[in-house]
């Protein structure tokens, strides 16, 4: 169909052709969005480009030139995706849908392709939830307000309705066999309104601080149990939200009185991969950040289950449990230890469980995340019977974490009908090039087919998602979000996606995570400071090489760049001692520390192997030694805190210089404690850091600008006393603000409740979605899987 396309104007026509004429003239077939930009900047050039050019040329994300058409996937709000096809001649423009699309890109990577050979189109729109979307962009990520506003609505036009959906709902809450909000006193739905007045009346007479105790007989006689409140004020308070709720229902009322039932008790937290544990592990392979957030997200949500339990008058401690995996050779770690808890907690554990074999024996050793995938269904099982007998029952919500724990997570709470959260730390999709597209040239060494299945199963299987960021989910003007980039793609010979998932679903919800207040306070907070600590730090600093340090500061009254982060070639820590290898202006200005890795090269991770020869080989070559510190030593927590902040207290700052990072809590640490902060712009850190106010985005891949940024700010410091201090305080108000656990687990908390809630009330979780993804798994997942080869 010819479309008559609003912007097709005479401008655009000629810039595209201007562009086309570039494609068609290249041996490549296959442009992104950067070399879009590229040729419109050259056009930019020669002709007047207006703002609505400019623009529509913006949101084209890919382009395939098969002749005489050029393909293009244009990007016109975030997850709103068109596909055209313009003829390079007469720049008109066909209407195609996605599926053509990606058959055409399937075409560039293997021509031996034919029109009518069938592919496998996955599409998970179809039997996706009878609800509507969102449907602006500024709402994406608050999805629970959506959610419970818009079936607050559908559910409650019917009074009588709703009086038995939530007479029911209530009447399900127990506790190890002890009864709680309701008992069988109140035999009807009908009755309910009737017997809340009742005790809204009994409890006019009594003191408002009396407690549940003091009242519980009579209550109990009217038909209530406890959970409605400790003391008489909060009981009160909880039945007259209900008394308004069944009166005039409103989403706000729902969510708050959803918000105080006594809903969360057992909580499990599956993690499997790296090494979990809490000492000496930070650092090793695959094993970063996740580990830091979920130790610090179990203390807060103990916290936080706790104090409600206690308000709504019930003294039972939560219980969490955090599984991952048991590894026999755990070197200096514990994760050879069945069952640790977890410090600064008083109930939560970590429980291990091991991998096995075909024949059922233990894996002894640590496994890469990227070759876990056949050890998958037979730890859920596992995990399934140890978890049961550990807290005396099923939990009552399961969180998921990264793609091997969601995959799990899905297989458990299908299993023990729990409600299930997603929490994707960061989707591998989005940090490698091509890894769709070219799937085939990474399947060897990570396996990407697999990953990707696990991840769409997750996705589609979670009752809720939650992500650190926006851009994690939707991205921005410049970016596809992490997730977005999952609504279609293709994996050439394998299978093509067409409806992958909606970042419109209701289910995406933005909750960030923190920095541990306990351990990264502003360097400025002299009371609070580790001195005892100092020696160590000035050893890790300014110590001499050794079997763990590479380089010793000749110079040590410079200020230091500070960059730590697992030695991942994403985390691009060899990019950024190539910049500043290259730049003896930057040198002269300050010296480099790089904690990272380890220095030996015998590490069992590929990509780590492989940064430690680099980061070698830049050494030598550029005769840094005398001005680069490398340390290849695990820092523990309250060292890393003491360690950012003896680093401000000297005016350096912080480097975080990824290629790509899904949030990045080094960054948030670092900002924390008062260290200026220089991250990358590619992922987190661009929502994390207001450029110029709480610290500085840098490009990766422009070398040069960076090494300028940064020359420029030692600069500025020099001439302006303040200005180190202006940023370093901006980054601490940035996160006090923005990134805090406390309430990270009183949004988590409400949220398990309210997705519980509705899974129980409506048929959100339809029958046909969980057959097709059954389907998907049991044909896709579990022969790919069985491919992955342990070595
Ligand atoms: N970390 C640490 N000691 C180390 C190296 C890293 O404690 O020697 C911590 C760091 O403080 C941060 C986490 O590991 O909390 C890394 O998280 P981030 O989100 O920056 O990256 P990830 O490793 O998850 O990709
Ligand atoms: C994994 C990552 O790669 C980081 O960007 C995150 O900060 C971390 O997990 C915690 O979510």
């Amino acid at each position: 169909m010819i479309v008559v396309n609003n912007n097709n104007n005479k401008e655009q026509q000629q810039a595209l052709s201007f562009i086309f004429r570039s494609f068609t003239s290249e041996s490549k077939k296959f442009f992104l969005r950067s070399d879009i930009s590229y040729q419109f900047e050259q056009f930019c050039e020669q002709y007047d480009c207006t703002k609505p050019v400019a623009n529509f040329i913006a949101g084209i994300q890919e382009a395939v030139v098969v002749e005489p058409w050029v393909y293009l996937l244009i990007r016109v709000g975030a997850g709103r995706w068109e596909y055209y096809r313009y003829h390079t001649e007469t720049i008109e423009a066909e209407t195609i849908d996605a599926s053509k699309f990606l058959q055409i890109k399937e075409r560039m990577v293997n021509p031996a392709l034919q029109d009518d050979d069938w592919v496998l189109e996955v599409d998970f729109a179809p039997c996706q939830r009878d609800i509507p979307k969102l449907k602006e962009q500024h709402s994406i990520g608050r999805g629970v307000e959506f959610l419970n506003r818009h079936l607050s609505n559908r559910l409650f036009t019917d009074a009588k309705q709703s009086e038995i959906l939530l007479f029911d709902f209530l009447h399900q809450h127990q506790y190890e066999g002890q009864t709680l909000m309701l008992n069988n006193r109140i035999k009807e739905a009908s009755q309910l309104i009737i017997a809340l007045r009742e005790a809204e009346d009994y409890l006019s007479s009594q003191a408002a601080d009396a407690s549940w105790q003091d009242i519980a007989d009579k209550m109990q006689e009217m038909g209530f149990e406890p959970g409605w409140g400790r003391t008489v004020e909060r009981v009160n308070d909880t039945i007259n939200l209900l008394i308004d709720i069944l009166e005039a229902p409103d989403a706000n009322n729902l969510e708050q009185f959803l918000a105080r039932i006594p809903m969360n008790f057992k909580l499990a937290i599956i993690s499997p991969h790296g090494f979990f544990g809490q000492a000496n592990v930070f650092g090793l392979p695959d094993t970063g950040g996740q580990v830091v957030y979920i130790l610090d997200q179990v203390k807060a949500l103990e916290i936080e289950m706790s104090e409600r339990l206690y308000e709504q008058g019930l003294d039972i401690e939560p219980k969490i449990i955090v599984i991952t995996r048991l590894i026999p050779e755990a070197g200096k770690t514990t994760c050879n230890q069945k069952v640790e808890p977890i410090i600064g907690t008083k109930n939560a554990k970590i429980l291990r469980v091991p991998f096995r074999d075909a024949q059922g024996k233990v894996i002894p050793y640590w496994i890469s995340r990227f070759w876990i995938w056949p050890y998958l269904e037979s730890f859920a099982v596992e995990v399934e019977k140890e978890l049961v007998a550990e807290l005396h029952g099923s939990p009552d919500f399961i969180i998921g974490n990264y793609s091997d724990g969601n995959l799990v997570a899905s297989l458990l709470s299908q299993k023990l009908g729990v409600t299930q959260c997603t929490i994707a730390h960061a989707l591998e999709k989005a940090k490698y090039l091509y890894s769709d597209l070219y799937w085939k040239a990474n399947e060897e060494q990570y396996h990407f087919s697999t990953q990707f299945t696990a991840d769409l199963l997750a996705m589609n299987s979670a009752d809720f998602i939650i992500s650190s960021s926006y851009q994690e989910i939707a991205g921005n003007g410049n970016s596809i979000g992490q997730y977005e980039s999952h609504s279609s793609f293709t994996m050439p010979g394998l299978y093509r996606v067409t409806n992958g998932i909606d970042v419109y679903d209701p289910k995406f919800n933005i909750v960030s995570p923190g920095a541990d207040e306990s351990i990264y306070f502003a360097s400025k907070e002299t009371e609070r400071r580790l001195p005892e600590l100092h020696p160590e730090i000035e050893t890790i600093i300014y110590g001499k090489p050794s079997d763990e340090s590479r380089g010793e500061f000749a110079n040590p009254d410079k200020p230091i760049i500070f960059t730590m982060a697992r030695l991942d070639r994403i985390k691009n820590l060899t990019g950024l001692v190539e910049w500043y290898a290259r730049s003896p202006e930057l040198q002269a200005k300050a010296n480099l520390l790089v904690i990272a890795g380890h220095i030996h090269s015998e590490s069992t991770d590929d990509e780590e192997r492989e940064q430690i020869a680099k980061m070698h080989e830049l050494m030598s070559q550029y005769g840094l030694d005398d001005k680069v510190r490398w340390v290849g030593k695990h820092l523990d927590k309250p060292v890393v805190g003491e360690l950012y902040r003896y680093i401000a207290d000297k005016k350096g700052i912080f480097v975080q210089p990824a290629v790509f990072e899904a949030f990045g809590l080094t960054v948030i640490e670092a900002m924390a404690s008062g260290l200026p902060t220089f991250a990358t712009c590619y992922g987190g850190p661009l929502e994390i850091i207001e450029d110029g106010i709480s610290g500085f985005h840098i490009k990766p891949d422009y070398a040069e600008e960076t090494t300028t940024k940064l020359i420029e700010f030692f600069d500025r410091c020099k001439n302006e006393p303040d200005y180190w201090e202006t940023i370093s305080d901006g980054g601490i108000e940035r996160v006090q603000t923005s990134y805090n656990w406390r309430l990270y687990a009183k949004r988590l908390i409400t949220l398990s409740r309210v997705y519980g809630f509705w899974k129980y009330a409506t048929n959100l979780e339809s029958a046909s979605k969980r057959r097709y993804l059954e389907m998907f798994y049991g044909l896709m997942y579990r022969p790919l899987a069985a491919k992955v080869q342990d070595r």
